[in-house]
């Protein structure tokens, strides 16, 4: 059975782009056709500057945030990455296989040391080394796919990368991955900037859509969204980026395709205020589970100590055998 591994970082509420980039695939298809993991991956939240008291908050929102969303216990593993010690114990090992040069050469990096930089604060070592944590979440579990939106596919190209080096250098340890996107809205952009990625942890709140927004604050955000100038509604990405996005939102909203919905409207109006129903349609029954979820932390708490056992039982002997295969004495 195909093995299936995904992750999202606790930095930040939850947004539409995460949802419909990722989550929502995962729990539509992902669970019911392959043995799946799904990790809240907190280490990863800690390479840029952090609270502590945040960083817990937001790992349980969003492990509450992925039951609602349909991941079902009973056919998936959800937990989290910090109970689980083989990700750091690989993490270790890929790092003495890794080159310096290949981190620095990681968008993500550059881009986020800069936006650290421009904050006046320092650049965690960790924030050039998490690729490869990320790498190690990934063959730890012999995994076939990782289902992400576009803008992990570099480093789902550096997991493949190390797992190749691994095996020709120590022998064979690693099933070497590949990335899948969603057919639309693989890359949904911000709003208010949408040559942007809808990125979490963004600081402009009104581009964001936000899981847990009520409709009212999902319908004034998409209205306001910055259109193009000029008035027909076209799908072109390079010089349309906010109608292409609108258009790639509510296609992926009502299971579509967004060329196909640019001849339906004849103005940005009609476009904006279908999407703002379509978005809100699709928050509505993952805010109701939420909120119900949000009665029962115990049921949350047990699912993820179940998944911890779980997920450090397939992941241990993996780990052992790539500490053997690299030269060290078993224990
Ligand atoms: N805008 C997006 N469109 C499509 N997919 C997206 N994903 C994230 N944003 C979009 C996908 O959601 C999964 C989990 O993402 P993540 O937690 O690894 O990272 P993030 O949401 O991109 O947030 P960061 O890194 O904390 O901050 P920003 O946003 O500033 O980079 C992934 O599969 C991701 O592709």
């Amino acid at each position: 059975m195909t093995r299936v591994f995904s992750g999202i970082k606790p930095t930040g509420h939850l947004t539409l782009g995460n949802y419909l980039g990722a989550m929502r695939r995962w729990a539509e298809m992902d669970q019911h056709r392959s043995e799946a993991l799904f990790c809240i991956v907190d280490l990863h939240a800690l390479t840029v500057d952090h609270d502590p008291a945040r960083v817990r908050r937001l790992s349980r929102q969003a492990a509450t945030l992925l039951l609602a969303s349909g991941l079902d216990p009973e056919r998936c593993t959800v937990f989290v990455q910090s109970h689980v010690d083989e990700h750091a114990r690989l993490s270790y090992l890929l790092e003495c296989v890794a080159t310096d040069g290949e981190m620095r050469r990681m968008v993500q990096y550059k881009e986020k040391a800069a936006r650290e930089q421009q904050r006046g604060g320092s650049v965690r070592l960790s924030l050039l080394t998490y690729p490869v944590l990320m790498a190690a979440d990934i063959l730890a579990y012999g995994t076939d796919e990782v289902p992400v939106g576009d803008d992990q596919t570099q480093h789902v190209e550096l997991t493949r990368d190390l797992a190749v080096r691994f095996n020709q250098r120590y022998g064979h340890t690693f099933v070497v991955p590949k990335a899948t996107h969603p057919k639309v809205a693989a890359r949904v952009m911000n709003l208010q900037e949408p040559t942007s990625k809808m990125g979490k942890s963004d600081d402009s709140g009104p581009g964001i859509v936000y899981l847990l927004d009520e409709p009212e604050v999902v319908r004034k955000k998409v209205m306001r969204a910055v259109t193009d100038s000029g008035r027909d509604v076209v799908y072109d990405r390079q010089e349309r980026p906010g109608v292409a996005n609108l258009l790639e939102i509510l296609a992926a909203c009502e299971g579509g395709n967004p060329e196909d919905l640019s001849g339906v409207y004849e103005s940005y109006g009609a476009l904006k205020k279908d999407t703002a129903e379509a978005v809100v349609e699709v928050l509505r029954p993952v805010q109701a589970r939420h909120r119900e979820l949000c009665a029962d932390p115990a049921y949350v708490e047990g699912v993820l100590r179940a998944g911890s056992e779980k997920a450090r039982e397939m992941a241990r002997p993996r780990v052992d055998a790539a500490y053997r295969a690299i030269g060290l004495l078993p224990s």
